[in-house]
């Protein structure tokens, strides 16, 4: 079915790429609005050969649609789409860590839980960029030999802050390297040359909110709360692409071989586990791909149900655009 299809917070990272993405994959657009802040009301963004003019996104200016992918920051969506949603149809796909948690909302990555959707829904939730290549991983081990833990260390790159921290990094790293001297222009701290342990803000416990919603996204998603999951997150000097350094308990004995073997024909899913020959996944790869890389599984040296593994993946296209993207054919191919 053709859809009438609208992005909010077109001009962003994850909006630019989702209007991309739209045109790439051929998504059955009949009509194509977009929306963003106020300052960037009157420009014009490319689709298909055509200039399309942006509207100032409130809720009187939102044309009635069959899809609206939404990329704004979380005070954003959580002020006006449940205005949007109380005065239009369709089916909105939020991006924003808003309803993520909400008991009625589903929070989706197709390959794991697409099964969940259903023809009712008005809002979907797309999980957090480093959650949806966790999942990714973590599914097709948990269905063939059960999860009891996992502990995870994030290497998260700037754009995971938007385009606004890449150009920061870059500013940083142009100081540094041509005065010696430089400050922080985004983070509290500098991220060129640097690494931050610390990831939106924090919670009581000393742990980040990033943290917090790894451990509760995946187990929503994975719909198994037992799990025991714990993250340490990372902000490093890289411009695209979050990895992960992952260690997992299961509930029955795996060795490496078999691990690799399954993650290897999961959809989604690529083995790049030659570490020898300087194959295994790097963020600089995962601009080429939409695959979940994974490699350096290697078994625990102690724990005979233990297993190590290490992840990258492109954040803003599977960890935000493209998984929205994946909704939206998923709801229209189900109409
Ligand atoms: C980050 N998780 O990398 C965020 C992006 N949504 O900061």
């Amino acid at each position: 079915m053709s859809c009438k299809t609208a992005v909010f917070g077109a001009t962003g990272l994850v909006g630019r790429e989702i209007v991309n993405l739209l045109e790439e994959r051929e998504f059955p657009v009949s009509d194509l609005y977009l929306y963003a802040s106020e300052s960037s009301a009157g420009e014009k963004m490319s689709f298909s050969g055509e200039d399309i003019t942006i509207k100032a996104l409130k809720p009187e200016n939102v044309e009635n649609c069959d899809i609206y992918l939404s990329s704004m920051p979380g005070e954003v969506s959580q002020q006006i789409i449940p205005e949007i949603k109380e005065k239009n149809s369709g089916v909105i796909i939020d991006n924003s860590s808003s309803f993520r948690m909400d008991r009625d909302v589903p929070l989706v990555v197709p390959e794991v839980n697409g099964e969940v959707l259903d023809e009712n829904e008005d809002l979907i939730a797309n999980p957090n960029c480093s959650t949806i290549q966790l999942v990714m991983v973590l599914k097709p081990l948990l269905d063939e030999f059960g999860l009891k833990r996992v502990l995870v260390s994030t290497y998260q790159s700037a754009s995971g802050s938007g385009a606004e921290a890449v150009s920061a990094l870059k500013k940083e790293s142009r100081a540094r390297l041509q005065n010696g001297d430089f400050k922080a222009e985004y983070y509290d701290n500098p991220i060129a040359f640097n690494l931050l342990p610390a990831i939106d803000y924090f919670h009581e416990d000393g742990f980040s909110n990033e943290e917090i919603k790894m451990r509760r996204e995946s187990r929503k998603i994975l719909e198994k709360e037992e799990i025991e999951i714990n993250c340490t997150c990372v902000r490093v000097p890289v411009e695209y692409g979050h990895a992960e350094s992952v260690y997992l308990e299961l509930e029955e004995k795996a060795r490496a071989e078999m691990v690799s073997d399954l993650l290897d024909q999961a959809l989604g899913v690529k083995v790049l586990d030659e570490p020898e020959a300087g194959v295994y996944p790097q963020p600089l790869d995962t601009e080429n791909t939409d695959d979940v890389l994974v490699g350096r599984i290697r078994n625990d040296r102690d724990r005979s149900r233990g297993i190590h593994l290490y992840i990258a993946a492109n954040n803003i296209r599977k960890g935000a655009a493209l998984n929205a993207v994946q909704i939206a054919e998923k709801i229209n191919s189900g109409k």
